[in-house]
C-alpha cells in the first residue's frame, strides 16, 4: 500500500484523539480521508511534526486531559530531525503515538530518495531507548491483510512509535480549503474544549 491507504488505516478507528500530520501531501490526505476538527494540518515546517506532537501530549498530561496525540511523520522528516526520538525517549510523554510512514522518498517534493532504504528507523528509535516500537512492511498490495489495530496502540502506554514500510507514491489528495490561521485556530478551540 501507499502514503494515503497507510493514513485511511492508521484514522480508520480513531475518536477524539488529536492528529498532527507531515508537512505537504500527507496533510492534504489526511484531510481529504477523514476531515476533523481534532486534526492539525501542520503546513509549514519539515521535521516539526513529531516535536509539536510532543509538546501537545506533555502539556494535556500536565492538564490532566486523557486524550492522546497521533502524529502522522515521514521517514524524510523524522531523519532530517533524528534527536526528536532522544527527545522522546527522555521525555516519556505517555500520551503520544508518533506513525511514521515511511515510503523511503520526500514524497511531496518529487519522490528523492532517502536514507530510510539505508537504515531502519525502528530499530533507531529502539536504538536511544524507546521501548514501544512496532514496525509493519506494509508495502506489498493487500490492504486486508495489513489491517492497522491502532485501538492496540492507542491503549498502551507511550511513548509508542509505530513505523509502517510502504510503497512511494501520493494521491491526487485536493489542497486543504481551510487558511493556515483558520487550522491553528480551530485546533486551538478543539485542544481547550475538553
Ligand atoms: C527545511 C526544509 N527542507 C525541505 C523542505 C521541502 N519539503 C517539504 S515536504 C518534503 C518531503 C518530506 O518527506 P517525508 O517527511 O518523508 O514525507 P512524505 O512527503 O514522503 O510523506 C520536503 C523535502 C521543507 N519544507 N523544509
Amino acid at each position: 500500500m501507499k502514503r494515503y491507504d497507510a493514513i485511511k488505516q492508521v484514522v480508520k478507528d480513531l475518536d477524539d484523539e488529536l492528529i498532527i500530520s507531515n508537512i505537504g501531501i500527507p496533510s492534504k490526505e489526511l484531510h481529504e480521508i477523514k476531515e476533523s476538527k481534532n486534526n492539525f494540518y501542520m503546513l509549514g515546517s519539515m521535521s516539526m511534526a513529531t516535536p509539536i506532537g510532543l509538546g501537545l501530549a506533555m502539556a494535556l498530561e500536565k492538564n490532566d486531559d486523557p486524550r492522546k496525540v497521533v502524529v502522522l511523520d515521514g521517514d524524510g522528516s523524522v531523519l532530517m530531525n533524528l534527536g526528536e526520538l532522544v527527545t522522546l525517549y527522555a521525555q516519556k510523554p505517555s500520551r503520544l503515538i508518533v506513525v511514521i510512514i515511511d515510503n523511503e522518498a520526500y514524497g511531496s517534493t518529487g519522490s528523492q530518495k532517502t536514507y530510510s532504504c539505508e537504515v531502519n528507523l525502528s530499530d533507531i528509535a529502539r536504538s536511544v531507548g524507546i521501548r514501544e516500537v512496532y514496525y509493519i512492511d506494509a508495502r506489498e498490495d493487500m490492504e486486508d491483510i495489513y489491517d492497522i489495530d491502532m485501538k492496540r496502540y492507542i491503549a498502551m502506554d507511550g511513548p509508542v512509535v509505530l513505523h509502517i514500510k510502504v510503497n512511494a507514491g501520493n494521491s491526487d489528495a485536493k489542497n486543504i480549503k481551510y487558511t493556515p490561521s483558520k487550522i491553528k485556530n480551530r485546533f486551538m478551540k478543539t485542544i481547550r474544549e475538553y
